[in-house]
């Protein structure tokens, strides 16, 4: 950057998130434009978007139908009060996900982001029971290494130590299922991994030891995307989901990533075959564009609050921006789109050319297991004995000088394409990542 450039856009005032701040300003990678399945970098350098940005921009960048539906809707109706008040969009935007997810879930609750979106789901099991005459259901379980977003909810029952440690006491009444991260059991193996299902059976040791009638909910990703792409084993959800139902405790898919098409499905709960009686989401809802998160919630659930005089509100939860215009807007177009180019039905036509490209991988240096499903994947590396995480970030970096973005969390490299992307962008990510390994 000259320094013309460096007095007129300071980097100091930012303070960037999840960021080595330090870092980065001494050696930004700056994004000017993008399109498809390109960012061209402010000095004119076109990087593949090996990671779809951070998970959400499934139908590729600039999407044309989502471009124009944002402009002609801030034309339109730019904002509306979102409590006791409503605009078309809104109602049309939670038809069409209510259609489109599985079962019975058929309500729809309008948030900003994946985070909000976990909040919202807790709150929300929290005051089912409570409004069902058991208010003693207060417990909340989650999973080690899950990621549930950013908020104090999210931290509590999410599982990765460094979003936690450095914000004191968290929600009480919280505990954890173990994960079912195993490479030794389960290392290379395709699709979903052999060992594991027994795993779910901590639940209803949790269940002896505090009771089923104190526990409101678990939560878990049905694919763990954060902590490094961690596939749930055989029959593992589906022992979660009888369990859960056995004990009369709410079972939430926090498909933030998995929603949308990554797994080739609308949702992971189809993927994978188990309705959860809650779903949350955000990221590919708008393709990226605008931040706007969706819970689901099942007619059981909604139902449960739709007691009391006509006149009260329900759910004394909400946000100034739950079902923005502009947002509602945004994600109709994103919907249209993953339909009319049929990208779901694509991301399950491409899992295992996918697959086949990350497992040639496997000889590589450092390289210590690979996993793969629907367009997501992950190459996970022997760490540095004395700088963990170097590896990873060292080996990205390289990519990102050869033109292809990663995502590195921990000494795992993850990759979760937009769902256009052509086979022989597969085969060029994947090689890059390859020579990156090499190097
Ligand atoms: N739940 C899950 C399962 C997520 O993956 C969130 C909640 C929070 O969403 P918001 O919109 O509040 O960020 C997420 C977000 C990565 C990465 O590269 C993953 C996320 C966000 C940023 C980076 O692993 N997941």
């Amino acid at each position: 950057m000259n320094a013309e450039t460096k007095i007129r856009n300071d980097l100091s005032a930012y303070w960037m998130p999840f960021t080595a701040n330090r870092q980065f300003k001494d050696n930004p990678r700056m994004i000017a434009s993008a399109e498809g399945m390109y960012y061209t970098t402010t000095d004119g350098r076109k990087v593949m978007d090996g990671t779809a940005g951070l998970w959400c921009v499934n139908a590729g960048h600039r999407a044309p139908r989502i471009t124009e539906a944002v402009q002609r809707q801030v034309e339109e109706l730019d904002y509306a009060p979102a409590f006791q008040m409503g605009h078309p969009k809104a109602f049309e935007l939670a038809s069409r996900l209510a259609d489109l997810a599985p079962g019975k879930l058929n309500h729809v609750f309008f948030t900003n982001s994946g985070s909000e979106s976990v909040e919202t789901a807790l709150k929300i099991a929290l005051a089912y029971h409570k409004a069902r005459g058991e208010a003693g259901r207060t417990r909340l379980i989650g999973r080690e290494k899950g990621y549930h977003g950013v908020n104090f909810g999210g931290i509590s029952v999410g599982g990765l130590v460094n979003n936690r440690r450095a914000f004191g006491t968290l929600l009480g009444g919280v505990d954890h299922l173990p994960h079912t991260h195993d490479i030794a059991r389960n290392g290379f193996t395709r699709g979903q991994p052999e060992h594991g299902a027994e795993l779910a059976d901590e639940l209803e040791r949790m269940v002896a030891l505090h009771g089923a009638e104190t526990i409101a909910a678990v939560i878990v990703e049905p694919m763990a995307g954060s902590a490094g792409v961690i596939l749930p084993p055989k029959g593992y959800l589906q022992k979660l989901r009888e369990i859960t139902r056995k004990h009369g405790i709410l079972l939430i898919f926090d498909e933030v990533i998995t929603a949308y098409g990554r797994l080739g499905r609308a949702f992971g709960a189809d993927y994978y075959g188990v309705e959860p009686d809650l779903i949350t989401t955000a990221k590919g809802l708008t393709n990226g564009v605008i931040p706007m998160g969706a819970v689901l919630a099942s007619e059981e659930i909604h139902d449960a609050f739709m007691t009391g005089p006509d006149h009260m509100i329900e759910l004394f939860h909400g946000y100034t921006y739950s079902g923005n215009p502009v947002a509602c807007a945004a994600a109709l177009a994103a919907l249209d789109t993953y339909r009319e180019e049929e990208l779901f039905e694509r991301a399950a036509s491409l899992e295992d050319y996918w697959a086949d490209a990350l497992f040639s991988l496997r000889d590589k240096p450092g390289v210590i297991d690979i996993r793969a499903v629907g367009l997501v994947g992950a190459v996970e590396l022997e760490p540095f004995a004395d700088t963990p995480t170097k590896r990873a970030f060292d080996t990205y970096l390289r990519a990102w000088d050869k033109g292809v973005h990663l995502r590195t969390t921990g000494d795992t490299i993850a990759m979760s394409p937009p769902l256009i992307i052509e086979k022989s962008e597969i085969d060029q990510l994947v090689g890059t990542l390859g020579e990156a390994l090499d190097a």
